[in-house]
């Protein structure tokens, strides 16, 4: 049985998740829109990631027995600058991914709960390789440049990565 502070924190970090899939949805379609493909399908690629960590949470709220609670989402940003401007909102946005997950492991601790802290660890792991991924990102596209036919290689990258 889940404490209440607990229940209520990772239906919270349900909706976050569900946002950031809907925030890399909208990226995914600013670049289609502007021929960049590659970024296009790779960001379209992570929404689907983040969609199953919302997943993940509510098949653990499930499996206690607990309800699900869906929120409402707001609405994510859709004009951005550059593909620059693109990834460096992706590695703010999972910097804060990061420390909603790092309160929810303190919670846990606080409250003696030992089974959700275990579950969470999932979590801990990700957000690190995450963090990596996107940081690695915006170095690439800062190397490549923005101007003429680095913006086409940029997007050749990162059309050949895994998003996953
Ligand atoms: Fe990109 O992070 Fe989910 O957890």
């Amino acid at each position: 049985m889940l404490q209440k502070e607990v229940i209520k924190a990772l239906n919270d970090q349900i909706a976050k998740e569900m946002f950031a899939s809907n925030l890399y949805l909208s990226m995914s379609s600013w670049c289609y829109t502007n021929k960049l493909e590659g970024a296009g399908k790779f960001l379209f690629e992570h929404a689907q990631d983040e969609s199953e960590h919302a997943k993940k949470l509510m098949k653990y709220l499930n499996e206690t027995d607990t309800e699900v609670e869906i929120q409402q989402i707001e609405k994510p940003e859709n004009k951005f600058k550059s593909l620059l401007d693109v990834f460096e909102k992706t590695y703010e946005h999972e910097l804060k991914v990061t420390a909603s997950i790092n309160a929810l492991v303190d919670l846990t601790l606080a409250k003696k709960d030992h089974s959700t802290f275990n579950f969470l660890q999932w979590y801990v792991a990700e957000q690190h390789e995450e963090e990596a991924l996107f940081r690695g990102i915006v170095d690439k596209i800062k190397l490549i440049g923005e101007a003429g036919d680095s913006m086409y290689f940029a997007d050749q990258y990162l059309g050949s990565l895994n998003a996953h």
